[in-house]
């Protein structure tokens, strides 16, 4: 070796060395901001990760390979120090290398990628199979072949929104009903949606499957841990977009059967309820807690509406005239404007008739009078 090789080696030695150390440190910080991939609790997610290591590797050695070269051709032989451009034109070598190599590194990829692809798509032979809707602005849930579904609502407190309190570690990402799955369990996702296009996303599944009304898209999970893993709408769907979290718990075999048996006895439970006749109290303070849950978004809490969008209730020519329209207008939604959904296929009897009840009398309409859920099923009939 040269001494001038010597010398070039010494320092591209010690460039390396360098380097290294600074990938390395910037690593550490890029873990610390959460800025990578999340590996996640499933195959699928853990080979999405890999994939996206190993094609990012292979992105920086190309990157340092071909920069190295151009970098290096223009400071050793640049004019200054009096160096003589090549002149040749059509190197049939060059172009074959340059063809050829390309083409091995892209046939080196598109292995793991097409294999994990074909796992990503693979729904087949699931053991739970859960059907999930996305609304404005909230999910349900439908257990196929359970006789069970129920929505998941964002619970973040309003105080913790409007900034009255401080923010939980979860703020934004809590609901008051997560969807449960077993783990070691292939679970089928089958997504859609009622009203717009929402995307079912939850990082730690690797499952993100956009919910399109009139379609109806599969996806799969298998989580081998327990734990709480939490997501969002990835689909800009309107104004409540970034207040329609998901959450979804993973649990042992045993503890979903309990929970399934549980949440079956709460449903039928419900369904009977139907059947009772409340008192005007019961009725007006259940119908609250309904109306903060899902009216206020639109209609607000003190229910004067944002006009011109959002009609007040207070004072609303249909809250306060006849008992038929006001409560089809809740069943059916609105005829003319599909803002206003039908709530009929969302709402227990009990929950219409409280919420209907509680528009009639809060907000100083005080109409003095009432539904019980047997007159919204036969409304509803
Ligand atoms: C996504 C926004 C939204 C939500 C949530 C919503 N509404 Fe509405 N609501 C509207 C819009 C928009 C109208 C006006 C419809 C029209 O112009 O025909 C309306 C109209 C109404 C009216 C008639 C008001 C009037 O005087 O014209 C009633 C009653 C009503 N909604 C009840 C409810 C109830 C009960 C809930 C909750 C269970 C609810 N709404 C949730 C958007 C919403
Ligand atoms: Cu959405």
């Amino acid at each position: 070796m040269s001494d001038r090789a010597r010398s070039v080696f010494r320092r591209l030695c010690l460039g390396l060395f360098v380097a290294s150390f600074a990938a390395q440190s910037f690593a550490a910080e890029v873990e610390r901001w959460g800025l990578n991939m999340t590996e996640g609790v499933t195959s699928v997610s853990r080979n999405i990760h890999s994939l996206h290591m190993n094609i990012l590797w292979w992105c920086v050695a190309i990157g340092v390979v071909v920069f190295g070269v151009m970098f290096y051709s223009m400071l050793v032989h640049r004019k200054s120090k009096g160096a003589k451009a090549a002149n040749f034109h059509e190197s049939t070598l060059l172009e074959v290398v340059w063809t050829i190599i390309p083409f091995i590194i892209l046939g080196i990829m598109a292995v793991p990628a097409t294999a994990t692809l074909i796992e990503i798509y693979d729904s087949e032979e699931a053991d739970i199979e859960v059907l999930i809707t996305g609304y404005q602005w909230k999910w349900k849930y439908d257990y196929i072949g359970q006789e069970l579904s129920f929505f998941s609502l964002l619970s973040t407190p309003k105080d913790e929104i409007y900034n009255r309190s401080e923010k939980n570690p979860n703020y934004l990402l809590e609901v008051d009903e997560p969807l449960v799955i077993p783990v070691d369990k292939k679970v089928r996702f089958l997504v859609t949606a009622n009203d717009v296009i929402h995307s079912w996303w939850v990082p730690d599944l690797a499952v993100k499957k956009d919910a399109i009304p009139g379609y109806v898209n599969a996806a799969w999970t298998k989580v081998d841990k327990p734990g709480i893993y939490r997501g969002q709408c990835a689909e800009l769907c309107g104004k409540d977009h970034g207040f329609m979290p998901i959450v979804v718990k993973a649990v042992e075999q045993q503890e979903y059967d309990a929970w399934l048996a549980e949440r079956r006895a709460a449903s039928a439970k419900l369904k009977a309820l139907s059947e009772q006749t409340f008192s005007f109290d019961e009725l007006y303070a259940q119908g609250q807690q309904v109306y903060e849950q899902l009216c206020a978004a639109c209609h607000q809490a003190n229910g004067e509406g944002v006009p011109p969008m959002f009609p007040a209730i207070k004072d609303s020519p249909v809250a306060t005239g006849a008992m038929d329209k006001h409560l089809d207008m809740v069943i059916n939604g609105s005829p003319s404007n599909p803002t206003m959904a039908a709530f009929g296929p969302q709402l227990s009897e009990l929950d219409i008739a409280a919420v209907v009840t509680y528009q009639r009398n809060a907000f100083g309409n005080n109409m003095g009078d009432q539904l019980q859920p047997i007159d919204v099923l036969k409304a509803k009939q």
